[in-house]
């Protein structure tokens, strides 16, 4: 039986729920270029990079003629926007069931580890009381592809000495769950089943999850 070495840990949509900020902050960006970003639409910008997720809101918007000093200005003010609700998080904003599960895996010597997309990874764990709980973090400051490309959990793996095939990933973003297969590793998706589909399970939440879900992934 193959065991699982470590679990590597999406941040925005499954530790917290920061993926509604970045919406909002979307949302509110597309208003001022005059046109609205449906829900639909924003799951194609989750577990994508700032800049990639400004050319798929322009594109959604056809405005194809912004410089790109402007666009830079326009992700910079987006940026701070979702900064100032990241600023006001406590750890009461912790997603439910994600500090019992993540006990859970520590008490069973699993190692675990954060793989995000996002530069404000940092800061999100530090107001969250995270900030040295986990045995790796990987984010937007530390990549030089974002999800799909398996970059961010393949560097997860390698700090925590873990084979990819032996990982479990925990990922809301369809992008997300291709950069985890695209890692050989194991997929356990967050969210709904109609947009993870490529996930190796889907839950809704970490609410009352127990390690016997790994037995599901591991190949006998
Ligand atoms: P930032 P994750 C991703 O984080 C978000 O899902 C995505 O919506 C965001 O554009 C990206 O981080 C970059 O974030 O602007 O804060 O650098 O889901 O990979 O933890
Ligand atoms: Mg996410």
């Amino acid at each position: 039986m193959k065991k699982i070495d470590a679990v590597i840990f999406d941040l925005d949509g499954v530790i917290v729920d920061t993926a509604v900020f970045h919406y909002q902050a979307w949302k509110r960006l597309a208003h001022e270029l005059g046109f609205d970003l449906t829900p639909e639409q924003n799951e194609h910008l989750k577990g994508v990079s700032r800049i990639e997720s400004l050319e798929i809101v322009l594109e959604i918007g056809r405005i194809n003629h912004l410089t790109q000093k402007k666009k830079e200005e326009i992700a910079t003010k987006k940026n701070d926007w979702y900064r100032e609700n990241i600023l006001k998080m406590t750890p009461d904003d912790i997603l439910p069931g994600v500090s019992d599960f993540l006990g859970k895996l520590k008490k069973a010597n699993y190692k675990i580890a954060i793989g995000s997309s996002s530069k404000n990874a940092g800061t999100i764990l530090e107001r969250i009381g995270y900030s040295s709980y986990f045995d790796a973090v990987v984010d937007g400051t530390k990549i030089n592809y974002s999800k799909p490309d398996p970059e961010v959990f393949i560097k997860a793996a390698n700090l925590l000495k873990a084979n990819p095939k032996n990982c479990i990933v925990f990922e809301d973003a369809a992008a997300g769950i291709e950069a985890a297969n695209n890692a050989g590793m194991k997929s356990i998706g967050v969210g709904s089943p109609d947009v993870l589909y490529k996930a190796n399970i889907v839950i809704p939440d970490l609410r009352n999850l127990d390690i016997s879900i790994f037995d599901n992934l591991i190949e006998h």
